[in-house]
């Protein structure tokens, strides 16, 4: 008699405390720093440092739910703005959520910015949901079609350290030189002997084509069943990434971002046996009507930082599904909590049809979160148990590579910039070739 009367009253009050304390109470965001490779691409070379933010979002039961999204000086004014506009609101009102960041943010601000705001909260909310409900995030979107997430070697030209500058001395890493389709070679053995890959992608658009598909080919040579990728992050015209992709007509699973806009890549999709590939051309939901049109495109990078966080991503994948394309995803350098977020969506996204990117292998080591939960085995990664995205925050590391911003006092990434202190008259204008 006793236990039935106590417990409905207790099952009452845990309801009623679970809607009122799930409510974001708090908010912060931490700018970090964390050392980088010097890597090449079209644009120029990797600084040291890379800067990017870690968002925690805490609600009135205590539960923390974690966010992370590049940096810059105008994200993190931006972040604020987004942050002030949703305190208050339950972390399961997302789609409120997402129009108050919008009414918020300067409306002279593209689509992209306020999306990549939003994706950060969005995150930290479902990773609350998570920790709320004991459900994972993968969970949360639908549940998982995969659970291992395949990544693909992501290989760059790349210098043997970052020259001596301003006093500071010479940065070496342990990947050594690639300059030449040797050191490429090089390269790809040792990630793949160490992560177990089984699909390459190589960062172009640093040399003239020709010796990048000296690359490709040497790759060819050296991994005979492995898929190969190249992305210039268009720095060619259309006549020579019409040169390239026939040229790499056999060697190749998708051709990424050879020449800007979505009337060039149309024109050379017309003519290229392969797939193409973009994270530049189509990057937001209105980009994909005109895309279609065209056939600019046959596979789409989607990235929930650009596309408005992991629930749009997923319906990125039935957008693709629905127009018979292609869908992979798309890395930038990144640590841990972008890492699962992405393993999530990844896992519960029935239409991917690529191995992800990930830069993973080169910033892993300075990671933010506890180590253990996301590994790379035979080149996927298992999808983390939760609750939530199931990493957890390591708050000494955070202290010191938010010190590390400190100290650096950076405000964007600046490739070309960089690149400008070793070799003066480089400069960044595309398409190069
Ligand atoms: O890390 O230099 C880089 C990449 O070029 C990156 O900035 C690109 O956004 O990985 C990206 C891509 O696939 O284009
Ligand atoms: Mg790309």
């Amino acid at each position: 008699m006793k236990t039935s009367t106590i417990l409905p009253a207790a099952a009452t009050a845990t309801a009623t405390a679970t809607a009122t304390d799930l409510k974001i109470t708090e908010i912060t965001i931490t700018p970090i720093a964390f050392s980088d490779p010097p890597l090449l691409n079209a644009v120029g070379v990797h600084e040291p440092l890379v800067h990017r933010v870690v968002i925690e979002v805490r609600t009135g039961n205590g539960l923390l739910g974690l966010g992370e999204c590049a940096g810059g000086q105008s994200r993190l004014d931006n972040l604020a703005v987004g942050a002030n506009a949703i305190k208050g609101l339950s972390v399961f009102d997302t789609s409120l959520m997402e129009q108050l960041i919008n009414e918020a943010l300067d409306p002279a601000l593209s689509s992209f910015e306020r999306a990549a705001v939003f994706s950060a909260f969005e995150v930290a909310a479902l990773d609350i949901q998570g920790h709320a409900t004991g459900r994972s995030v993968s969970e949360l979107l639908g549940g998982t079609v995969r659970d291992e997430v395949p990544f693909s070697a992501y290989l760059f030209y790349k210098w043997a350290e970052h020259p001596e500058l301003d006093g500071r001395p010479a940065i070496s890493d342990e990947w050594g030189e690639a300059m030449d389709p040797e050191g490429i070679v090089r390269q790809a053995r040792r990630m793949i002997a160490e992560y177990g890959f089984k699909s390459i992608k190589l960062k172009g658009g640093v040399f003239p084509p020709a010796q990048e598909i000296e690359a490709i080919r040497a790759l060819r040579g050296a991994f005979p069943d492995l898929p190969l990728r190249l992305d210039p992050n268009t720095a060619w015209t259309v006549e020579t990434s019409k040169w390239v992709a026939s040229q790499t007509e056999g060697l190749l699973e998708y051709l990424e971002d050879p020449t800007p806009g979505l009337e060039g890549m149309g024109q050379v999709a017309a003519s290229a046996a392969m797939p193409l590939a973009t994270n530049m051309c189509v990057v937001s939901f209105d980009h994909i009507k005109r895309s279609v049109e065209l056939d600019s495109v046959q596979v789409i990078l989607g990235d929930h930082h650009y596309w408005g966080g992991l629930r749009h991503t997923r319906e990125l994948g039935t957008i693709c599904q629905t127009f018979g394309l292609g869908l992979s995803m798309h890395s930038n350098s990144h640590l841990g909590i972008s890492l699962a977020a992405m393993v999530h969506v990844a896992a519960a996204t029935p239409s991917l049809t690529y191995a992800c990117d990930t830069h993973y292998p080169w910033n892993g080591h300075n990671d933010v979160i506890k180590p253990g939960v996301l590994r790379f085995v035979d080149g996927s990664v298992r999808v983390p148990a939760g609750p939530g995205l199931g990493v957890e925050l390591d708050r000494e590391r955070l202290a010191e590579l938010h010190l590390q911003y400190l100290e650096a006092k950076m405000t964007a990434r600046d490739d070309t910039g960089y690149m400008q202190r070793f070799v003066p008259e480089y400069t960044a204008d595309l398409p190069r070739w």
